[in-house]
């Protein structure tokens, strides 16, 4: 079975994440498909290319958590690098990528949409960054890309908190373009990446690497430094408890900072 389907009509793509059985989470293999499909249609003729996730609940709930909780901390710095790189092939993508978002973008859901060029949402969707409450911190490069699209100040209170956002929220700080009824939204996602496969295609693509560099979101986003935070984060007390208690559907015990 395949975690991701690509289908393409005039000159829009749409790439789905498929793995609603455990609400579109990034594991490893899902992370490799995504290489692939993304590095074979970044050579074609593509216009613009629209990201979403299986099903009606969830775009991606974050990274795999119980894939993460088998990492030892030498692993966790290769695979932070994997995922980073994931994003920085979006965030590079030739063409303009929207994030249709369908659901909860939640931890690495969430850097996989900042990753993104556009963000339209459902009104169902819910955004945030749990790690902090998991005992890690993000790392596929969305701190910086956050910080950069809603400031530093609101980034840090969504980033140290871990409260999760419903969707007209997420408009209001900025973090989507745009809110849609769930039926709509692919609907209207498709108008918007139509008006975009309209234009003069170099021109476009054109304007979106002048853009990131303008923006500053061009890669690298993520640092040595970054990865060593992750790692020490890895294979600590606080870590596991809440990895642990998450998988056990349970609350974590208080955590001790070790
Ligand atoms: N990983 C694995 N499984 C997940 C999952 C996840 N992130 N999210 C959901 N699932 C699975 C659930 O375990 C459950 O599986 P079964 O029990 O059915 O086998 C199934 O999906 C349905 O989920 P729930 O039963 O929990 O559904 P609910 O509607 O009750 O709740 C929820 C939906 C989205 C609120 C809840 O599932 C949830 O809280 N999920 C976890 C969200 C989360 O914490 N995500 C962030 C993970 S941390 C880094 C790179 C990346 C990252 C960090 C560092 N570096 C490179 C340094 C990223 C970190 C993260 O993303």
């Amino acid at each position: 079975m395949s975690y991701t389907a690509y289908e393409v009509k005039d000159f829009i793509g749409t790439l789905t994440i498929n793995r609603p059985e455990a609400l579109n989470a990034l594991n490893g293999e899902l992370i490799g498909e995504l290489f692939k499909t993304l590095k074979e249609i970044a050579s074609t003729d593509l216009r613009c290319l629209v990201i979403t996730g299986k099903g009606e609940k969830s775009f991606v709930a974050g990274a795999d958590i119980e894939e993460m909780l088998s990492l030892a901390p030498s692993e966790a710095l290769e695979y932070s690098r994997t995922g980073n790189e994931l994003m920085n092939v979006i965030a590079d993508f030739p063409s303009p990528v929207i994030a249709a978002v369908n659901g909860y973008a939640l931890g690495g859901g969430l850097e996989l949409a900042l990753a993104c060029d556009i963000r339209m949402a459902a009104e169902n969707a819910v955004f945030g960054f749990p790690e902090v409450s998991l005992g890690i911190l993000p790392g596929y490069g969305g701190i910086k890309r956050i910080v950069n699209l809603i400031g530093a100040g609101k980034a840090k209170e969504l980033l140290f908190t871990a409260r999760r956002v419903k969707a007209e929220e997420a408009l209001s700080l900025g973090i989507v373009n745009s809110v849609h009824p769930p039926a709509e939204l692919m609907s209207d996602v498709l108008i918007t990446a139509a008006q975009i496969a309209g234009n003069a295609p170099r021109a476009v693509r054109n304007t979106k690497k002048a853009a990131n560099n303008v923006a500053g979101l061009a890669a690298p986003h993520f640092t040595e430094s970054e990865g060593a935070l992750f790692k020490e984060c890895f294979g600590t007390m606080d870590q596991r408890n809440a990895m642990c208690a998450f998988l056990e559907k349970r609350k974590p015990v208080a955590f001790t900072g070790i």
